[in-house]
Parts: C-alpha cells; structure tokens; sequence
C-alpha cells in the first residue's frame, strides 16, 4: 500500500496506466538505500571523504580526521536542524521586510489586518505601544524582529518571552540559549567544520541552542501572519482532490509563506469574470503543503492534497496553474506538469525550477503579480478546455482555523471569566488524560497517512486531546477526521463529553472536531502558546504536563529542528521513522534517554504506529502519576 489516501490511490493507478513517474517510483529507483547513511555514519564535510565508519567491528572505526562514528551522526544531525531553523526563519524574515515595507510605505497590497495582535505581540515583547499610530508601533515590533537574527548579547528575546520561566532557566543552565537566529546558524556550520567540535555531547547542546533559534524564527513567523493577515478562526471547508472542478480555472498555490498566496487569493476573487469571458464557471483556488495550510485557516481555501503526492492533482488534467513559493515543492512537479499543459510558476528569487515559469514576485507590486499569475493560469484554462479530465471524487469535510485565541474564545463560552479553567477541570477529572500533537510531514517510506489515522484513533478513544499542524493536519483534513462526526466515532467517553460541551457552548449543535487544525509547521508554536498557558496557570513546567508530540510520518530538515525543540520545551516525542542516528551509539541513548533527566523532553522513536499509541500514552500516564493524577 502507498497511500491511505484513496483520491491518491486512483491517481497513482492513472500515473501507471500513462507511464508518469511518481515519488513513489524514485523511491523504489533508490532501493536499497544506503546503509552508512541511514545509520548517520557517513561524512562529507571536507575535501578528504567520504568517510564511512563501519558499523561491524572490521571495518574502519574513525574518519580519515579521526571523527568517530558518534561525531558524525552528531555533525549530521545538527547540521540538519540549522538546515531547518534557516529555512524557518527565512520565512520569518520575509514576512518581516513584508511588514517593514509596509511601514515605508512600500507595500501597498498590505496592511495591519489585526492591530490587536500587534499590540499583544508588542506587549509580550515590552514594547511600549504609549502615543503610537499602528505604522509606529509596527516599526517597533519589526525591528525587534530583526534584532532576533542578529548576534546580540542577551538570549533571544521572543523565545524568553514565551515559553515558561522553567524552561529558560532549564536551558540557560545547559548553556543552549542562543543570542541571535543567523548567528545561531552560522555556528553551527562553523562547529561542524572539519576540525571543529568533536565532542558529540558538546555538538548536541549547541544543536538545542540552534533548535531554540528555529522556535523562534517559527513564533516569529505565526506572530507576523496573524499580524498582516488575520488571526484564524474556525471555519469550515473540504479537502482533497475532489474540489477540483472541471470547467473551472483550477489554482493551487503551494509551499509556505502566505505573503504571496493572501493577495493571490484576494485577487483570484476579483478577476472572477475574466475567467467566465475565457469560459470557465470561475476560479477554484486549492492549496497544497504549508501554504495551504495558511490559506485554509485563513480563507477555507480547501487543501487538495499534501507533501509525498503533490505530483498527483497534475494527474486530474484539471490543475491549470501551482504557484509556488517556497520550501517542500518537489521538482518534479515540473516533469508531470509538462505532460498535462499545467503551468508551475515559481514566484521567488531563491526558489527556481528549471523549465518553470518564472514570475518574480515583489510587495511594491504584490497584486499586479497576482493579476500577472492568475492570467497565465487563465490561458492555461482556455488550452484546456474541451480535454477529458480525471478527477477522483473524493473530499472530506474540514473544520480548521483553531488558533490558541480562537481556541481561548470557544472556551471562553464555558467560562468567561477563567477560559482555560474548563480545561485544566477536565484534565485534572480525566475526561482529558492528556493532549498530543501530531506534527511534520508525509514520508513516501511510510503508506501516506497510515501512521497518522492509526495514531489518532487509538489515542483518542484514550480520551487524548490531539492538536494537529503541517501536512500531519492535512493527512487528518483530507482523511475526515477533522470533523464533528469523527469526534462521534472515535472519540473516548471523556473526550466526547468535553468536546460536545464546548461546541455547543459555542453554538455548532454538535462537538468540536476530533483533531484540532492549529495550522502551517511554523504554527506548531501555536500549539506551544498553549502548553505554556496550561502550565503557567497549573503552575507547573512543562515537562510535568501530560502533554506529548508525535512526528509519525517526518521527512524535512525542518522537522527534526521542530522535534529538537519540542524535546527541548520538555515534552516526550514520537518519531515514526528511525532518524539516521543509530550508528552513533552514545548520540542515541543522550536523544532516547539522557536528556530525560535534563529537559524532561525525549525521542521515542517507534515505526509501529499503533505501538507509538500506546507508548505515548504511557508517557501521559507517567506524567499524570507524576501530578499526582488519577487515569
Ligand atoms: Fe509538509 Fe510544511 Fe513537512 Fe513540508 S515540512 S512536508 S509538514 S509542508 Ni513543514
């Protein structure tokens, strides 16, 4: 089985019929993968290798400079995360120079959609908003963020202000607080230099302190989002590759950063009628990865499909136009694309794909881009019209858009006056035994979606809240389990009770969804704000909660800098594959084991998902007796 996904099943059968190579087959192209790899023990990082270090005993046991096989898989392994945290932050400074720009005037197509969150922002930050206009106040806040890249002298200032107070001090103790993004990353490369730092032990702190820096590029990027683009709140759409209409000039924008697909999906509003003068009923937009994720919270774009199969909706014959930006959009979508008239238009000067369309997107001139693109797509529709399409009909419902301020508010339906209380009462009873996270990515080496749906049905019949970002939401989008009627099905007694009494505080006549839809990978931070909510008013740290992560399906970089810091804030964390760890020996009982005693977060690595479950809800246990509460 490839997928669980049955939209994605019929057009992997159509890719076979027609010959078109998929993620799949590269896959199976690269069989067998390279073991010296998969166990981390092979180094390129000078001139002199490769090096592998043999895991049996005859083979050589140091590199050529003498880095034993433990250095390696730490080298690798933090080289990764500073892969991840410049990738996130990346995205957070471009939103940055978007709101600067709009300070300067520069930026007509933007504004301040929620001063409010610019003032919360500025407040947590310590920003005085005293006798400032919203541009002023704006100005301030950016160059904050902008002072979080550089190398300063005091700890990062936005990861301090939000996380709990234990945390820092746990951290600060350990030395892996970092004083600056860039500069965090930067050291990395140069300690994983040749002849740098070789003590494993060492190389891990300094990949906590880059993962500490990644968080905060993460929180930098959601703060900003909210700030220029709204704060989500629920809202209701479908997902999966059956929203594809057939006369219609069908848009998917993909990848992650919202400040081209909100005009995008402004615009593609407005220029409704030029697409009925070419023919078509109108323009469906769908999103796909991350930026989906940011237009459904947003808009209710409805996602179409997500990370390992974004190939496929090229396959329907119906897709006119993806617009990408950056981050997760594999190249070959440009092979596929060609065989179906679809156009890939790259958008960003340092994300091309060669035989693309190159559209170069710029804030001074945000919606005539948009415009620009949107054309390109319509005549991409008039090409079309009149060819047979494919279209799987598979959709799901989706309720998303379940920000920690939306989440406040629906619980503030229970109790105005405390909102968190109704929560904290449930855990404390047992309704809710604990909460989970379920993060990252889908992996072409695990059934897409698999791991994700057994997980969450044998976790939430435990009565285990689940919170979902990335393309882990998307698998539980596209998958129905997003839905009132999912929380019917599989939801515990405890757990039901809980989420029916929210949603008809609220007025939806029914519960609250059985996962809740927190956003893009940079939201995750959403589903942190939260924990330390939850903390600060039990009064504990996090490490005490019982509250877990899980990453079943993890692909990217960006995900093991999000795992690092979800260890790191003290939670247990499931990954579903085994990372390229294990021929480090001391490397992997530090991430599985030591740093237990530290941080109070650690891996659980497990690729039996329904193991995963149960081990994850051992962990919750072991907190709950640790709290002093009752199963
Ligand atoms: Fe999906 Fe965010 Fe992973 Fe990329 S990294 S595959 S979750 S789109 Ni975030």
């Amino acid at each position: 089985m490839r997928s669980r996904d049955s939209a994605v099943s019929l057009m992997l059968e159509a890719a076979q019929k027609e010959a078109i190579e998929t993620t799949w087959d590269r896959l199976d192209a690269q069989l067998p993968q390279c073991g010296f790899g998969e166990l981390g023990v092979c180094c390129r990082h000078c001139m002199q290798g490769p090096c592998r270090i043999s895991p049996f005993e005859d083979g050589p046991q140091r590199g050529i400079c003498g880095a034993t096989a433990d250095t390696m898989v730490a080298r690798g392994l933090v080289r990764a995360i500073a892969a991840g945290a410049a990738a996130h932050s990346g995205h957070a400074k471009h939103l940055a120079h978007t709101l600067h720009k709009w300070v300067k005037g520069q930026a007509p197509d933007y504004n301040v959609k929620n001063e409010a969150k610019l003032r919360a922002v500025a407040a947590r930050q310590g920003i005085s908003a005293d006798g400032l206009s919203v541009r002023e106040l704006a100005a301030k806040v950016v160059a904050s963020v902008f002072s979080q890249f550089a190398e300063g002298e005091e700890p990062l200032a936005w990861a301090g202000a939000t996380v709990t107070t234990g945390r820092v001090e746990a951290l600060a103790k350990l030395g892996a607080l970092p004083v600056g993004i860039d500069s965090s990353i930067a050291e990395m490369m140069h300690r994983t230099h040749l002849g740098v730092d070789a003590d494993p032990v060492n190389l891990l702190l300094g990949g906590i302190s880059c993962a500490i820096a990644d968080y905060t590029g993460c929180h930098i990027g959601t703060d900003l989002a909210d700030i220029l683009f709204g704060t989500p709140v629920p809202v209701v759409s479908e997902a999966n590759m059956g929203v594809l209409k057939e006369n219609s000039v069908n848009i998917a924008v993909h990848g992650h950063n919202p400040v081209l697909s909100e005009v995008i999906v402004r615009i593609a509003g407005e220029m409704q009628d030029e697409a009925k003068a070419a023919g078509a009923d109108g323009i469906v937009l769908v999103g796909i990865c991350c930026t989906g994720n940011e237009v459904l919270m947003r808009h209710g774009i409805p996602p179409v499909t997500h990370g390992v199969s974004q190939e496929l909706p090229i396959l329907t014959g119906a897709l006119d136009a993806i617009v990408v930006d950056y981050q997760c959009v594999y190249p070959s979508i440009v092979e596929v694309a060609r065989c179906y008239g679809t156009k890939v238009i790259t958008t960003m000067s340092i994300a091309k794909i060669q035989g693309s369309t190159h559209l170069e997107f710029v804030e001074e001139d945000a919606a005539g881009k948009a415009k620009e693109i949107i054309g390109v797509a319509i005549e991409a529709f008039k090409a079309r019209k009149g060819r047979p399409v494919n279209i799987p009909q598979v959709k799901s419902k989706v309720v998303a858009g379940f920000s920690v301020e939306a989440i406040v508010a629906a619980l503030a339906k229970l109790d105005a006056a405390d909102p968190l209380k109704p929560v904290i009462d449930n855990i404390v009873n047992g309704n809710i035994q604990g909460v989970v996270l379920f993060a990252g990515c889908n992996n072409v080496k695990v059934p897409q979606d698999h791991n994700y749906l057994v997980m969450a049905e044998e976790l939430a019949k435990r009565d285990v809240l689940l919170l979902a970002t990335g393309c882990g939401a998307g698998a539980y989008a596209r998958q129905g389990l997003m839905t009132p009627e999912a929380t019917e099905k599989y939801a515990g007694p405890g757990l039901k009770i809980v989420l029916t009494a929210i949603g008809e505080a609220n007025g939806l006549g029914g519960p609250l969804p059985l996962v809740l839809h927190m956003g893009s990978c940079v939201d995750n931070t959403r589903a942190v704000d939260l924990t330390v909510a939850i903390a600060n008013k039990l009064g504990v740290d996090i490490d005490k909660l019982p509250v877990a992560a899980s990453a079943p399906e993890f692909k990217t970089e960006k995900a093991v800098a999000i795992g690092t810091w979800a260890v790191a804030s003290g939670l247990p964390v499931h990954l579903g594959l085994v990372p390229p760890v294990l021929g480090g020996p001391q490397v992997t009982s530090i991430l599985t084991a030591g740093i237990k005693d530290l941080l109070g977060g650690y891996f659980i690595v497990e690729t039996d998902p329904q193991k995963a479950a149960e081990k994850l809800f051992a962990a919750i246990q072991e907190r709950r007796a640790g709290l002093g509460l009752g199963t």
